[in-house]
Formats: structure tokens, C-alpha cells, sequence
């Protein structure tokens, strides 16, 4: 825990003048976040990122939304033919409001031709099907379809306006108010007079609606949004939803949000739940419905995440297993619920400024977030496995594929939440690196980047981060403007990956000190040329699971810094499996060339222990096959995939029997 807990709700909201690009922006918490406008990301691994997802990804989902209808569903409603025009499942609207939050985002960073004229064509598109009172769904409501709100189990409308009014803000918030803002604004209007007091007493089957009217009320200071958004909180947990094959569990539906003590069921449903309460939670002042989000993200991260961040180990109901039960082969680990978990963990970090919320979303951003993407930026995982058994065959281009089957990337799924949820979450990516508070400056990603800001009292600041991070673990930060009689804190997060080694801090004399996992801080009167550096241990180490994640016993993985490497069969010699491979953990594994890394072991004569009629064996009858021992060459996991179908493993058996 970073110092001044005392501090945690400290008003912060007269000193939000100087950003208002920003996707959360909290009246109060520990720490005030820094806005697309205040934080730029000039190079390295990110930038690299965001500019595919800018040239490639956003034209991308576009274009497939286009032509599997979705877009289309739309028009379909003004023109008066959705009943027989209809394309795609019930909640397909939220994937144009993603996309339009994302591209809404990207105006406010770098610009790229062309994105206000699809924000503005995908806008009347979406506004044509609005309806007087503000209704707006292209799968129900409308002539020849299911009354609306006839189904809040399954229909996702309140999730849908979810996502519309969280584009509605990107855009008030990057390029002013406009159209998409106003249809939001419409939208969130009729949702308070349906559902709040008096009205229909519900809550949607899958949340989301809440965190968007929190936002909502953010940006428009207007309390009813926040007030209907409590409700949803509050109402959620009393069993208003049906029970259904996957038990209450599964919507959050069977325990209120203030007293369940873990994350369960639907992994995505749950993540973007505990995002609304943590922000009704800071904007309201309850303290206790903080602190219960607070246990159920530790005790979710303890006994119910993967190494990669990845949540959810069921693929029947895409849900949190039971504790411990983290199967490396049926990880589903759904690219939305690393997206959702970086939300609230970013949430959660805000509110309280405990450096272990960064701590995740880093982890799950380089190792789930930047795994779903190809290189191209044209295809994506749905699940991210830990395990993948079979090649398969190579995903169609031009096909829609389904979810969490295939071994290699598909360029659109029946089911595509995912790969608009990676485009908005890169798009605003900037806006989740640094932060301020009345003392200074926090930084708690490391990436190049250009930060500038204007401290409590009206002090202007300005940093120049540059690093090779995640390769290496030199971060150097530069200050370029800093008040000349005012001294600040610079405060850095030290990553809780660096356990057992050591990491240094050099401030701006040159004195070096070694600085354990947390937060490291710096205070004096910067000057102008002030540098200061961070040394991050990145280096290969193994990791080893808690035994009580029975599936992966006698096993050990290989982490480097905050990424997560795996075994590919592409790398192997002879075309063998990955189940071939045994790990020396006993020897250390070291740096490869271009960014792998090599680690001793042993490859067994033929792919894993051979055939055999039946797998199991008297104890003293069985032997160990013969094997060649070799170095496995390993890969960063955000990085598998990318060189045709294989197999894969992150977590590798161990020689030791
Ligand atoms: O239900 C909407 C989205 O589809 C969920 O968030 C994903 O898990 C997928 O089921
Ligand atoms: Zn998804």
C-alpha cells in the first residue's frame, strides 16, 4: 500500500481543470488521473500497438460490421424492416458504440484521416433508430420484435446503452459535445425513467449500464444518472432476474454487491459489475461498498487468476471457476474480461492509490489485452488459453468464425465483443499511465511518453519517459518544466514481478538506492534536465504454481519482467508437439535472441510419453521416456500465434519426477 491511506477520499475535483480527455474521471479518490491531453505515448511496445489498432483494427471492425449487418440493423429499424432484416445476436448495437468510443478516443490522441466522417456516418446510422422517448435497440421494441424490456435476462439493452453513453462521453470529452453525445444523452434520460424509482423494478442480465451512467453524471455534474446507477448497484444481488441454467450466480443476481466476498460467475458480467459499484462507491462516499469491491478483487486475484491476468476458467458459462480451479488447457480467459479487469483495476487504484490494482492491469494488459490482436491488428483470440493442444486449421479471412475454438487468430466472431473492447481500450490507453495528486506525480506504467500536467496550487510540470520496458528495465524520466520554488514527489511504481530481485532507483545527483516492491518516490525541487532512473530487473525467472492449482502441479512457467513466455511448436525441432517439452527449472533460464528466451531442458523421444492403451500406471511401473536434453526456446505469450498454427504452453512440465 502506498503511504497517506488516511488520504484515500480526499476531494480532488479542484484540480480537474487541467484534463477533461479522460475515459474515468472521479470526483474524488487518492489520485486524480491524467487525460489523453496531458499524457502522450511516443514509442516502444504501446505506441506500436495503438498505432496498428488506429491503421488497421478500427477500419477493421468497421468494415465487418458492415457487412455482417450490424450495422445495417440501424437503417434496417428507420427503413422499417428490422423484423426480416435483423443480423447478429441481440447485444450486436454495443459493438458500433464500442467502435465509436474507440474511434472517439483515437480523435483525441493522433488523428487519422478520416475517423470524424465515420464517427459522423456511424452516428446518423445509430441516431436514425432512435426512438421520441429516447428507446434505442435494433433487437427489440421495434414493430414485429419482442416488446422491450420483455427479456432483461438476455436482451442486453441496458448493456448496449451502456456502451452508447460511454461513447457519447469519449466524444464530449475529445471533440466536444456532439450527435453521438446527444442520442446518449436521450438514451440515459429515458433509462432514469424507466427504471428508476417507481418505474420497473429490474437490473439487465449483463452489467455495464452502471459504470456508464456514473461516467455520465461525471461529465454532466447531473445527479439523477448517479442516483439511478446506485440503484442498479443496490437492486442487484435481490433475485429480480430469473433463475436460469447457469444459477443467480452467473448475472450476480444472488448475493447484493456489499456482501459477496469473491468474483463469480460470468467473468465479464462480474468485472464490469464491480467497475460500477467502485464508482458509485467514490462518487457517493460509501466506504463499505468500496472495501467489499476491494475483497472480492483479492480474493479473486489470489485464488481465482490466471499468471497471464486472465479470468474465467469456465468455457460452458465463460464464468470464475471455483478457487484454485485455473486448467491451463480450458483457460478461457475471455479478451473482455482482461479488458474489464484493467478497468477495474484501474478503478480501484484510483480510488485508493495501492500500487497492486497497477500491479494487474499491467500484467493483464501485456499478456491478455495484447495477446487477443495478430500483428496486424486483423484478427483476434476470443479465450486465451494457457494451453493449446491442437494446430487447427487456419481461421478463413473472409469467414465469421466461432469463439474460442480455433488455434490461431479469426478475423470476426458471431459473438465480437472482443475486438472493439481491445480497439477503445488502446485507443485510450494513454489515459491509464499516470496520475497527480496534492504532492506530485505518480507514474504507474511504464512506456515512452510525453506527460504534462499542472499541479495543486498551479504548478506546471512536465516528464519525458523513456524506456525500452517490457524488453528491458531501464526507465529513464527527464524533467522538462518544473515550478522553480516548489519542490514535488515524483512517484514510481516499483513492480510487485520484481519480488526477489532487486530493483534501483538513481535520482538526479546520481545516488543510487535499491527500492523494493511498491512505490518509490523522489521529493525535492526538480530542475529543468532533472533525470531520474528507474532499474528494473527484467531478466528470465521461473515461476511456480501454488499446488493447490492441481492442474498445473509439477509444472513451472518462465516470466521476464511483466511478460509471460510460453513453448510453441513452431519452435521446436523435427515438427514436435509442445507436450514434448520438459523444463530444468534447477538451471536458470536465460535471454535468446530477439526477445525470447532459452531455457534448459529436455524434449522426449517422441510427443509426450508415447502411446499407450491406458494412461495410468502402478506406481512402480512407470518409467520416464527416453529424452535428448536440448534448450526450449520460449516466446513472449502476447506474441504466440503469429507464425502459423502450433501448439502451445505456457505452464511446461518439470524434469524433476
Ligand atoms: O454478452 C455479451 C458478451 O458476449 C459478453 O460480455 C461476452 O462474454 C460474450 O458472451
Ligand atoms: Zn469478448
Amino acid at each position: 500500500m502506498t503511504g497517506r491511506p488516511d488520504e484515500r477520499h480526499r476531494w480532488v475535483s479542484e484540480n480537474r481543470e487541467s484534463s477533461t480527455a479522460l475515459p474515468v474521471a472521479p470526483t474524488r479518490g487518492r489520485l486524480r488521473p491524467l487525460g489523453l491531453d496531458e499524457v502522450r505515448i511516443t514509442g516502444g511496445f504501446w505506441a506500436r500497438r495503438r498505432h496498428v489498432n488506429a491503421t488497421a483494427t478500427l477500419d477493421h471492425c468497421r468494415d465487418w460490421m458492415e457487412r455482417t449487418g450490424w450495422t445495417g440493423n440501424f437503417r434496417a429499424v428507420a427503413g422499417g424492416r428490422i423484423e426480416q432484416d435483423r443480423r447478429g445476436r441481440e447485444f450486436a448495437d454495443s459493438e458500433i458504440y464500442k467502435l465509436l468510443e474507440a474511434m472517439a478516443w483515437q480523435t483525441g490522441t493522433d488523428t487519422r484521416a478520416g475517423l470524424d466522417a465515420d464517427i459522423a456516418a456511424l452516428t446518423e446510422a445509430v441516431a436514425s433508430a432512435q426512438q421520441p422517448d429516447g428507446y434505442l435497440n435494433t433487437a427489440f421494441g421495434n414493430p414485429g420484435q419482442q416488446p422491450r424490456y420483455s427479456d432483461l435476462e438476455w436482451g442486453h439493452e441496458l448493456y448496449c446503452y451502456g456502451f452508447l453513453i460511454q461513447a457519447g462521453i469519449a466524444q464530449a470529452r475529445t471533440r466536444g459535445e456532439g450527435e453521438l453525445t446527444k442520442v446518449a444523452l436521450r438514451a440515459a434520460d429515458h433509462i432514469c425513467a424507466t427504471f428508476g424509482r417507481g418505474g420497473l423494478e429490474g437490473v439487465c442480465g449483463h452489467a455495464e449500464i452502471e459504470t456508464a451512467l456514473v461516467e455520465l453524471a461525471r461529465l454532466t455534474g447531473e445527479e439523477r444518472y448517479l442516483e439511478q446507477a446506485a440503484l442498479f448497484i443496490e437492486r442487484r444481488g435481490q433475485g429480480t432476474l430469473a433463475d436460469g441454467e447457469f444459477g443467480r450466480a452467473y448475472h450476480q443476481d444472488d448475493q447484493p454487491v456489499r456482501e459477496a466476498t469473491v468474483l463469480r460467475g460470468h467473468a465479464v458480467r462480474a468485472l464490469y459489475l464491480a467497475s460500477g459499484a467502485v464508482d458509485v462507491a467514490v462518487e457517493t462516499d460509501d466506504e463499505e461498498l468500496l472495501a467489499a469491491v476491494e475483497r472480492q478483487w483479492e480474493a479473486a486475484v489470489a485464488r481465482r487468476t490466471y499468471l497471464t491476468g486472465g479470468m474465467g476458467s469456465h468455457h460452458r458459462d465463460e464464468a470464475f471457476g471455483d478457487d484454485f480451479v485455473l486448467p491451463p488447457d480450458r483457460a478461457y480467459s475471455e479478451t473482455c474480461a482482461g479488458v474489464a479487469s484493467v478497468q477495474l483495476s484501474w478503478r480501484l487504484l484510483l480510488a485508493t492509490g495501492d500500487p497492486r490494482y497497477a500491479d494487474l492491469a499491467e500484467r493483464t494488459l501485456f499478456n491478455v489485452v495484447a495477446t487477443s490482436p495478430a500483428e496486424d491488428g486483423r484478427s483476434f483470440f476470443y479465450a486465451n488459453t494457457l494451453h493449446r493442444r491442437h494446430r487447427g486449421a487456419v481461421p478463413a479471412a473472409d469467414e465469421v468464425s466461432p469463439r474460442a475454438e480455433s488455434s490461431l487468430r479469426a478475423p470476426w466472431f458471431a459473438v465480437s465483443c472482443c475486438p472493439t473492447n481491445v480497439a477503445r481500450t488502446l485507443a485510450q490507453l494513454p489515459a491509464y499511465l499516470a496520475t497527480a495528486d496534492d504532492h506530485g506525480i505518480q507514474l504507474h506504467q511504464y512506456a515512452d511518453a510525453e506527460i504534462s500536467t499542472t499541479l495543486t496550487g498551479g504548478h506546471d510540470v512536465a516528464l519525458a519517459v523513456r524506456t525500452d520496458y517490457p524488453s528491458g528495465g531501464n526507465v529513464t524520466i527527464r524533467v522538462d518544466r518544473s515550478p522553480q520554488d516548489h519542490p514535488w514527489t515524483l512517484s514510481l511504481r516499483v513492480p510487485a514481478w520484481t519480488d526477489g530481485a532487486t530493483a534501483y532507483l538513481v535520482d538526479p545527483d546520481g545516488t543510487c538506492r535499491t527500492v523494493p516492491p511498491g512505490t518509490a518516490e523522489i521529493t525535492r525541487l526538480f530542475r529543468p534536465g532533472d533525470e531520474i532512473r528507474l532499474e528494473l530487473p527484467v531478466k528470465p525467472r521461473w515461476i511456480a504454481p501454488d499446488p493447490r492449482i492441481d492442474a498445473v502441479r509439477g509444472t513451472a512457467a518462465v516470466q521476464r519482467g511483466p511478460l509471460v513466455y510460453c513453448a510453441e511448436s513452431v519452435d521446436l525441432p523435427g515438427g514436435r508437439d509442445v507436450d514434448a517439452v520438459r523444463v530444468d527449472p534447477s538451471a536458470e533460464p536465460e535471454d535468446g535472441p530477439d526477445g525470447s528466451v532459452v531455457a534448459p531442458g529436455e524434449l522426449a523421444g517422441q510427443d509426450g510419453p508415447g502411446d499407450s492403451v491406458w494412461p495410468y500406471l502402478p506406481l512402480d511401473r512407470t518409467t520416464v521416456a527416453a529424452a535428448e536434453s536440448t534448450e526450449i526456446v520460449l516466446v513472449p505469450y502476447n506474441s504466440w500465434a503469429n507464425r502459423g498454427p502450433s501448439t502451445m504452453r505456457v505452464w511446461l512440465p518439470t524434469t524433476e519426477r
